[in-house]
């Protein structure tokens, strides 16, 4: 299996300085040799470049929206390239508004493909807000609206058509904190959320069989990993941390159930904050992490079936 890390140092869509860093922070925290212990062939892209952070307030509902868009692009372009020459590919960002654009990259690489998209959307918030409801115009808190088509064109309609995803093929684990208009959003398109609530009530066992349940050989696995899904006392470099998010124990659960799946196309990870963070804690944690994710396990376990 060959992989491509792909570098997006950036902070544009973030309300707090400093996810800019996180793809140098992940490779400190030694990401290259966790893939390439676990049998991977990996290629590390470096970093795309685009506009530096203006830091200015938001203009009708959006902050940055211009460089949002430029970032955007190359990711799209970048993980377009990595998917067709049969890469899976990695984002290293950068901050969590560029999941539109590599989703929008996976998304019309299935439809070319006639591959099925289920996308996990792992994560303290929803990001489903739109101009009209967020109450801090940074579009990190956006991208979901946006591939489901409600956003403003640019984004809307980065990969052509629009929308890139429908809701059904989206399952968000370990949500926490949703903004009242937003909240009301994510009811009335149907989102299937797997809060923390439901993980108190039925764990992340139980949450995950469900997040899962229905992929076949045809359907490629998207993840898309901001890291504030972590608990804040685990996980504390991220630029909006959320009390009482999944343990230790529940995310190594969550990627490792993930990886038995088989299924895992490609991945993002999101809004590290190395400028938060203590001793680089985070980046090694999301590195561990991942490892799980491609497969890591305590013991040589034979993958439980999907169900
Ligand atoms: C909040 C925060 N819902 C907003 N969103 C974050 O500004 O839209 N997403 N931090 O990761
Ligand atoms: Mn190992
Ligand atoms: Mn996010
Ligand atoms: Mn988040």
């Amino acid at each position: 299996l060959r992989a491509s890390l792909i570098g997006a140092p950036t902070d544009v869509g973030a309300g707090a300085r400093g996810a800019s860093m996180g793809p140098e922070a992940l490779r400190v925290a030694g990401i290259v040799a966790a893939l390439t212990h676990h049998g991977l062939e990996v290629h590390d892209r470096g970093n795309l470049s685009g506009p530096p952070n203006p830091w200015l307030p938001p203009v009708q509902g959006y902050r940055h929206l211009a460089e949002v868009v430029a970032w955007n692009r190359a990711v799209f372009d970048a993980v377009s390239a990595e998917l067709a020459s049969g890469h899976l590919p990695i984002l290293l960002g950068g901050d969590h508004s560029l999941g539109l654009g590599s989703i929008a990259a996976v998304a019309r690489h299935c439809r070319q493909q006639g591959r099925k998209l289920r996308v996990l959307w792992l994560d303290a918030h929803a990001d489903f807000n739109t101009s009209e409801l967020t109450p801090s115009g940074n579009v990190h808190g956006m991208p979901v609206a946006c591939l489901c088509g409600f956003g403003p064109r640019e984004l809307t309609h980065m990969g052509g058509e629009a929308p890139a995803l429908q809701p059904h093929q989206i399952r968000q684990i370990g949500i926490r904190s949703v903004d009242p208009g937003e909240k009301r959003f994510v009811h009335e398109q149907g989102l299937e959320v797997f809060d923390m609530r439901y993980i108190d009530e039925h764990g992340m066992r139980h949450a995950m069989e469900q997040a899962l349940a229905g992929l076949d050989e045809h359907t490629h696995l998207h993840v898309s990993f901001d890291v504030d899904f972590l608990d804040p006392e685990i996980a504390p470099g991220v630029g909006t941390t959320v009390p009482g998010g999944p343990t230790y124990r529940e995310a190594q659960l969550c990627m490792e159930m993930i990886a038995d799946t088989g299924r895992l196309g490609s991945l993002d990870i999101v809004e590290l904050n190395p400028a938060l963070d203590v001793r680089n804690k985070t980046a090694l944690l999301a590195v561990d992490l991942v490892e799980s994710l491609f497969g890591k396990s305590t013991l040589m376990r034979q993958p439980r079936p999907a169900r």
